[in-house]
Parts: C-alpha cells; structure tokens; sequence
C-alpha cells in the first residue's frame, strides 16, 4: 500500500494520534474555528475519515472573541482502560508577553462522544499532553510560557502528577526540561522498554522546525539528549516538498510496527516581501500545517529514528502488512438536503444556532440570517471548508434580494476576519441588485471590480484556484460562466503573509450579512467543492 503525504491535506496542525484495536484516531488543532479539535479515523493509516468534533457544546467551549489562531491549540488524544482522554488548550491571549492558555481534560468512552465537561489543569503554558505510567499514575506534561523580560530559560518542560479519580493536578510541579538545548513545545512521553521517552518540537512551528528525543529512567528525569537529534526535520532542505516538520506523535501498530505523525507545510514559490513586518521574504503556505505520516524504529541502543534512515521526511511511504481498506469517495457536491450540515464544514467561533441558518425552512436549501459583518469575532453566518490542493474550484448557487448596501451573500476565500476576498451580492443605491467583490488584506478593503448590477434570481458564484492564482466567475444559467475582477494574489491568506494570524490555513466557503440587523435572508440550493 503506498500513502502520498501529506495524510491530512489542508490546515491539519499538531497532529496527535492513538491505536485502539484495529482503529486509528487523530486529533489535530482548530484554532478559532467551531466546533473544537477535529478527529478523523482510519483502519489503514492511509484512508481517514472526518468523526463529529469532541467539543460541540457551548458548556464546553466558548471561542466568543478570541483572537485570530487563538482558541484551540494542539489536543492529545489518548486512551486507557476503556476511556479516551482528550488535553488541550484554549489560549484566549498571545503575540504579548503575558499569554493565557488554559488547559482542559474532556474524556469519553465512545470516540465519536458524549465528551465530558472540561475538566481544569494546570496553565502553566500550552500543549500539555497526558501520559498513562504503567502503574497507573498518570502525568501532564506540557512547554511553560514565560511572561518575563528576559525569560528565565530558553525553554521549559513541566510535569505534574493527574489524579483521574479526584480529577484534579495533585503534587510538585516538575521542571524536566530547562532550555539546556533551546525552545522545545509539543511534548509527549512514552514508556518504551526500561526508558520514558521525552519527544518534543525544537525551533518552532516555522520552516526552522524539527522533532527531538530525551530519554530517562524516570518519569521525573533527568532527561538525556539524543546526540543525533533532530531526528525529523526538512529545515537544511529547502527544496524538498515537505517542509516545516515537527511536532510529532507517536503510535505503535497492531503488528508491532511504529510510526509517526507530524506536521508538515506545502509551500508556493510565493513569498513575503523583504520589506514585510512579519517574516520578511518567507515562502508562503495558504494550505496551512498539514499532517504527514512517517515509518520509524527503535534502534539497537534504544533511540528512534526514520526507518528511510535520515532526518527528511518522506514524501511516500509503503506499508506492505496493513491492508488497505476500501474508503468512501469524498462528497464534493453538498445539496443540503441533509437536515444537519456536513462534519467537514466549520464556523468562526461561535456555533451557528438557528439564529444564523436553517435547513428546514426551504427543504432542500441552506437558509443563511444576514449576522455580523466579516470583521467580527462574535456572531458571524459563515461557514467554510479547507483548502486542501492547490488547485481546486469551488461554487454554490443562491438566491438573495438585498434591500440595501449593508445587506450581503456570497461565495467566500478566507484565512481569517482580516484577510479575504468575497464574491457576493449586494445592493447598490444608483444600480439596485448587483454582484461586488471585497478583498481584505490585513484589514485594508478593496473593490476590485465596478459593481455589476444583477436582475437574475438564481446566481451561480464559482471560485478558480490555481496555486497563487484566485479567479471569480459568475453565470445566470449554471452553463456559461463570466470571469468577475482581476486574477488575484491567493498567497495572502497564508500564516505568513497575515498580520494576526500564524497557525491556521485558507479556507473556503459561504456567508451572509446584515448590518442593519434585520438578518435578511440568502438561499444556498448547494455548494460544490472540486480538486
Ligand atoms: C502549537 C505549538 C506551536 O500549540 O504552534 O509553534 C501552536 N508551535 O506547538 C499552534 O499550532
């Protein structure tokens, strides 16, 4: 069987994953999207399904304002006893000295839920990560942010003892990492033969990224550093396909085999200028982290490394003892006329409740209430869909009759709620109906086009992306279809390229505004997403 990473396509980051059977799981970051972290299942590590998200209720989560790539950050999935366990954090203030990230246990007994209440742990800093001892004590794990000018080490491991039947952090607070070889975040431990594990990310989430080892006898270390580390990294290979790699997990197969998640970037030729405020002449990633899978083994001496022998991660991996299951081809057409919208979809922040959307009101339509404007970070009705290729066409046909200007509907493209550009219907005072086009660049608007004023009721708005190329088209019978505006620069929805943003990806989707706060209605027969 062969698997062609990356495994997880389009923004997937920080990548945890656990066996349980024959069945695989991972659990990636969600940032500022809802619902909270995304799972998918496998039988194969080669053909993933998309599972309902863990954190869907409000009681769990509240994303409300959050900053852009704030909210949920880097869940580990584990599993003991017939119970999973899912530790996260919610980071409610970063790019500042003093960051909040609170960290969160929910646990089930079926992956696909109920999830559990929250359940407090330490804050100390975020990617905290569960680890189940064999004598049945179990450990947080996580990096220690530092709010001190200057901080007191370059970089900071902390465990502490979890008491699952008091559901409470009990005990010291650990140092077992000080910054002896530099930053490290995205910890996890793993018991293997008479050693704990410690596997960390070193030199950030950038394309300076890799993956390190330490080991010790004891839980509580001292931990010891593996004189070829990093043992994953694409940071002295520019040219290869995958860059950015780190942050990794770790998982032993049914027949004994190990192997390794990790996040990855895809990069286009396009580039942050030098003169650029954040990461002057960096290569830009509109796809996001992604998740790739890598084959790995124990060596004699008791340290991990790539079974392809280097530090580079493959681009193709072969599994020859895993067969291959049969997968279900991936819907690219949505007619809504399910009554529950599609797992693949997300919204910003705050669920959609039947204030913003209905799939009962016009069977067989998503009915979208105008909300806030594309800015806010409370009650937006958008929804959207990750970019996965590089090239890909996505549409969706609507009905919609604005009444005024501050009333809108479209087809979106999207990185955060300052960066985009929206194909939509409006209302224009001189030429009434018409189809418009805003494009956001870090807050900064633009009208690329003279409005077109409109009469038809059913419009179709289709998206063309090809690499950094973005084109909008329009048509009035779904045949012939007119190009709208320019071809423009789709590399600005990037984590480089984007002020506020730093971890998420593009995505695609639909949307409706009414600032005047009448919530107009828009009609949406389907939306098609197509590689
Ligand atoms: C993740 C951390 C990181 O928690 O980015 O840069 C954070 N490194 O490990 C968000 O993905």
């Amino acid at each position: 069987m062969i698997i062609e990473n990356p495994i997880l396509r389009g923004f997937h980051p920080d990548p945890s994953i656990v066996r349980v059977g024959e069945d695989y799981f991972i659990a990636t970051s969600t940032f500022e999207w809802w619902p909270g972290v995304r799972l998918h299942h496998s039988k194969d590590l080669k053909n993933w399904e998309l599972l309902p998200y863990p954190l869907n209720r409000k009681s769990q989560l509240d994303l409300t304002g959050v900053g852009d790539s704030q909210g949920i950050w880097a869940p580990c999935l584990t599993y003991d006893n017939g119970i999973f366990y899912l530790v996260y954090t919610v980071v409610t203030s970063f790019y500042c000295h003093m960051e909040d990230t609170k960290n969160f246990l929910v646990i089930a007994e079926n992956i696909e839920g109920p999830w559990s209440e929250p359940i407090a742990l330490n804050n100390f800093g975020f990617d905290p990560s569960l680890f189940h001892d064999d004598d049945g004590k179990k450990y947080i794990v996580s990096m220690a942010t530092d709010h001190r000018v200057p901080q007191k080490f370059a970089g900071r491991l902390l465990l502490q003892e979890f008491d699952p039947h008091q559901q409470k952090m009990i005990g010291e607070i650990k140092d077992i990492y000080r910054g002896e070889h530099g930053y490290l975040e995205g910890p996890h431990i793993y018991k293997q033969g008479d050693f704990y594990y410690l596997f960390a990310a070193e030199g950030g989430t950038g394309e300076g990224h890799g993956q390190v080892i330490l080991r010790s006898k004891s839980v509580l270390g001292a931990y010891d550093w593996y004189e070829n580390n990093p043992i994953l990294t694409a940071r002295d290979t520019p040219d290869h396909s995958l860059q950015k790699a780190g942050h990794a997990d770790l998982v032993q197969a049914a027949n004994g085999d190990w192997y390794m998640v990790h996040l990855c970037g895809r990069p286009l030729k396009a580039k942050n200028p030098e003169n650029h405020k954040k990461l002057p002449g960096k290569r830009r990633y509109t796809l996001g982290r992604e998740t790739a899978l890598q084959k790995v083994y124990w060596t004699e001496d008791g340290w991990l490394r790539l079974s392809n022998g280097t530090s580079l991660p493959d681009e193709v991996i072969m599994l020859d003892q895993i067969d291959e299951q049969s997968s279900e081809e991936k819907t690219t057409m949505d007619d809504f006329e399910k009554d529950e919208l599609a797992l693949e979809y997300q919204c910003l922040r705050t669920p959609l409740t039947e204030k913003n959307y209905s799939l009962t009101e016009r069977p067989g339509y998503l009915r979208l209430y105008g909300r806030e404007g594309l800015s806010s970070r409370y009650n937006q009705s958008l929804l959207a869909r990750r970019w996965t290729e590089f090239e890909f066409e996505a549409e969706t046909k609507i009905e919609f009759q604005p009444e005024n200007f501050k009333q809108m509907a479209g087809l979106i493209c999207l990185y955060d709620v300052e960066n985009f550009y929206y194909l939509h219907l409006t209302f224009d005072e001189e030429m009434g109906r018409c189809i418009s086009i805003i494009k956001s660049e870090n807050r900064k608007f633009e009208y690329p086009i003279q409005s077109i004023p409109i009469c038809e009721n059913e419009i179709y708005l289709k998206v063309k992306m090809k690499y950094e190329k973005l084109q909008f088209f329009y048509s009035i019978d779904g045949t012939r279809y007119e190009k709208v505006g320019p071809e423009m620069d789709a590399s600005i929805l990037s984590d480089e390229a984007c002020d506020q943003g730093w971890f998420t990806g593009a995505m695609v989707g639909i949307a409706c505004q009414d600032l005047t706060g009448n919530a107009i209605a828009a009609d949406f027969d389907w939306f098609k997403y197509n590689t």
